[in-house]
C-alpha cells in the first residue's frame, strides 16, 4: 500500500472509531467496538474502499499503535484519543512520578490558570516521556512540555489510567500540579 493511502485509510479509520461512526452509519458498542467486515462494507459505500489486508497493515504499522483488533480478530477499536464516550475498560494504574503534556505556547497562559482541560476528547492525554510530549505538541505548533506531578495527583487521590498504546489519561491536571 502507498503510503499516500495509509495516511488516507489511518485518517479515516480514527475519524469513524473515534469521532463520527454515524458518518458512514457504523455502529461502535459500549467499549468502541466495531465488526471489522462492517466497517470495510460500509466505507466502500461512502467511496473509502479498502481491503481486510489493507487494515491488517494500518493496526499492525501505526506508529502510535491507535488501533487494536479483538482476540479473534473479528473487531477493530481505537486503543484511545475518543471524542465520543466509549468505556475502554482500561484498569487504573499508579502513574510514574512525573507525566508530560506536550501542548503549543499559545495555550499556556490558559493552561496556568485553568489547567489542563480535556477540551473535546473524552480524558486529558499524556505522555511518557519529553520526547512523545514534543511531538504530540509539534502538531499545533511552537511546542511548549508541561511536566505533570503524577506521582502527588496520584497520592492526593486522583485516577490514573494507561491506554494499551502507552497513552496515560486522566480527567483533569489543576495547576497546582504543574512544574514551574
Ligand atoms: C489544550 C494525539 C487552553 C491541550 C496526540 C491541547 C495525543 C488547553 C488541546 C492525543 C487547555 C486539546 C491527544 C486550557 C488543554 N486552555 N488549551 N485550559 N487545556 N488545552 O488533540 O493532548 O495522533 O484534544 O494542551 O498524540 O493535543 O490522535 O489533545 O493542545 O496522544 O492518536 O487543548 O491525540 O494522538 O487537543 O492530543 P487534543 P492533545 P493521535
Amino acid at each position: 500500500m502507498e503510503k499516500a493511502k495509509q495516511n488516507q485509510l489511518g485518517k479515516f479509520v480514527s475519524l469513524v472509531l473515534r469521532h463520527q461512526p454515524e458518518t458512514i452509519g457504523l455502529f461502535l458498542d459500549k467499549e468502541g467496538w466495531a465488526d471489522i467486515n462492517e466497517l470495510i462494507s460500509k466505507s466502500a459505500r461512502k467511496g473509502m474502499s479498502f481491503t481486510r489486508e489493507e487494515l491488517d497493515y494500518i493496526v499492525e504499522n501505526n506508529d502510535k499503535k491507535r488501533y487494536a483488533y479483538n482476540s479473534d480478530q473479528t473487531r477493530i477499536r481505537a486503543n484511545q484519543g475518543h471524542s465520543i464516550a466509549v468505556d475502554l475498560q482500561l484498569m487504573e494504574k499508579r502513574p510514574p512520578e512525573f507525566l508530560y503534556h506536550g501542548t503549543t505556547v499559545r495555550f499556556v497562559e490558559s493552561i496556568r490558570k485553568k489547567g489542563i482541560l480535556k477540551m473535546q476528547r473524552q480524558q486529558v492525554h499524556l505522555s511518557p516521556n519529553m520526547q512523545v510530549a514534543v511531538q504530540v505538541g509539534a502538531r499545533r505548533g511552537e511546542v511548549f512540555v508541561f511536566t505533570v506531578k503524577a506521582g502527588e495527583m496520584y497520592a492526593d487521590g486522583l485516577v490514573f489510567f494507561e491506554s494499551d498504546n502507552g497513552v496515560w489519561l486522566t480527567d483533569f491536571i489543576d495547576c497546582k500540579y504543574l512544574m514551574d
